[in-house]
């Protein structure tokens, strides 16, 4: 359902249920909560990849799940709430590594992450209003935060399919990658990132979280502590060190 895989500090979770394009039960966001969880933990790991198996990326709610009952909405989602947390609050960059379609809560889980890189054969639809719900897993803090309120309303209501192209014009995607080098380029991404000053990304998405609803005064003064808390790392002295040798630094995440 979750495979797991971790290699030159990259953890990759796979959502494994091929058949659904990935399409997310209780059990598998489970799962992949605990698994975020870990991942913090485990100081292996400095960059997390979430990707899917097969075709899809992940079509969001499994449909299948709830037939003939109805579903308890708002209980149901804090087995979402809590990936979306999970994510946000790790101190390791996470990638969505879009290998196809991202649609309703699967594509939510896109957006909680750090960065976003797609194959050319990825397709993002928002996918909520088409079944008259609304969005949930965060999509109305993330989407107009990366696209702005305008083309948020109009994805949102409208629901098109847009193409990895068009998401990447758009913002939503960091990189796109041919298909048929799809896994092999996202996996050479995140072992770049992995190999980065990883203390001080985990402080970079700290501030930006904070930046959401901060005053500028505020944010002055949280750059400042955390400035001092890179600025004595072992990762800050090899990259100045590097500089003056005229040499590419070896960080540690430390
Ligand atoms: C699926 C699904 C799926 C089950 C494809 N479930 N099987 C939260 C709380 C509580 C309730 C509700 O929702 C939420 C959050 C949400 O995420 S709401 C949004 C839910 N997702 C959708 O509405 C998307 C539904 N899927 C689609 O529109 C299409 O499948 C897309 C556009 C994603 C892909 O289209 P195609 O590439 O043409 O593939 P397909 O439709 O042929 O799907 C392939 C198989 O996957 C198929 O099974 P089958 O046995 O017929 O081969 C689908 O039934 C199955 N599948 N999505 N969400």
């Amino acid at each position: 359902m979750l495979q797991q895989a971790l290699e030159n500090g990259v953890l990759t979770l796979t959502l494994n249920r091929p058949e659904s394009l990935n399409a997310f039960t209780s059990e598998l966001l489970d799962a992949l909560a605990d698994a975020l969880k870990e991942a913090g933990k485990n100081e292996a790991v400095r960059a997390v990849v979430i990707t899917g198996a097969g075709r899809g990326f992940s079509a969001g709610q499994d449909l299948k799940e709830f037939q003939g009952r109805e579903p308890a909405f708002r209980q149901h989602l804090r087995h979402y709430n809590r990936v979306i947390e999970r994510i946000a609050t790790l101190d390791k960059p996470v990638i969505a590594a879009v290998n196809g379609v991202a649609a309703g809560a699967g594509l939510s889980l896109a957006l909680a992450c750090d960065l976003r890189v797609a194959s050319s054969a990825a397709v993002f639809i928002t996918a909520f209003s088409r079944i008259a719900l609304v969005p949930d897993s965060g999509m109305t803090y993330t989407l107009p935060r990366i696209v702005g309120y305008a083309k948020a309303y109009e994805l949102l209501t409208l629901s098109p399919k847009l193409s990895a192209e068009e998401a990447l014009a758009l913002g939503l995607v960091n990189r796109v990658f041919p298909e048929a080098a799809f896994a092999e380029k996202a996996r050479a991404f995140a072992e770049e990132i992995a190999q980065g000053p990883t203390k001080s990304y985990a402080l970079i998405k700290r501030l930006l979280k904070k930046s959401a609803a901060a005053t500028l005064e505020e944010v002055l003064e949280y750059e400042a502590y955390m400035q001092e808390l890179t600025g004595r790392s072992e990762d800050h002295k090899e990259g100045v060190q590097a500089f003056l040798e005229k040499r590419a630094p070896e960080f540690k995440g430390r």
